[in-house]
Order: structure tokens, then sequence, then C-alpha cells
């Protein structure tokens, strides 16, 4: 039911988005990540500066999501989610402090 209403949310967010994006030259998007066996999916990715990033956690045990010096979720149980809003371009190389092996980029540009 709270999945159903979540994504009721973002489709209007996304409807308001691309209203915005009509009246202005805003380029805003929202890109979901998922977590799930251990990795980050997509592993790499690439947005439009002003973008929202959200990170769902599909594992049975805990993740977070770790920028160093830019974003630090907390740990995420199963179904959690982490949004992070990319203002600036750049890589933003980030882990699983959890499972430092787990890795992901996203390119800002
Ligand atoms: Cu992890």
């Amino acid at each position: 039911m709270m999945f159903v209403n979540l994504r009721t949310g973002a489709i209007r967010l996304a409807a308001a988005a691309a209203l915005a994006m009509q009246m202005s030259v805003a380029h805003c998007e929202e890109v979901s990540v998922t977590i799930d066996n251990f990795t980050f999916a997509p592993a790499q990715l690439t947005v439009k500066v002003g973008s929202t990033v959200t990170w769902t956690n599909r594992d049975d045990i805990p993740h977070t999501v770790v920028s160093a010096g830019q974003f630090r979720s907390k740990a995420l149980d199963t179904d959690d989610k982490y949004s992070f809003t990319f203002t600036n371009a750049g890589d933003y190389k980030y882990f699983c402090s959890l499972h430092p092996h787990m890795v992901g980029t996203i390119k800002v540009e």
C-alpha cells in the first residue's frame, strides 16, 4: 500500500517536473538505483544537474549509501529508501560502509 502511494507521488512529481521543464530551462530527473544481492544497480549512472537519485534496499540485510564528503545515508533496512539531489556536476563515487566492496558511480553533467 505504501509502495503504491510512493509511486503515485513519484508520478505526480514527474508530471510537475515535466510542467516545470516547459516553463524553464531546468532539467530535473528522478532516477532510481536498486540495492539487491550486494550490488548497486545500475552501478554506473549519468544524470543531469538537479536530478534526484533514490536508492532502495531490496536485500534482507542493511546497506548504506556513502560518498565521502558528499552524502551519507543511515543504515537502510529492507525496502528503505535514501534520496540525494545532485546540484553540482562531477563524478560521485559511492559505496556501502557496511560492505565496502559494494561501489557505484553517479556522473552528474
Ligand atoms: Cu551493504
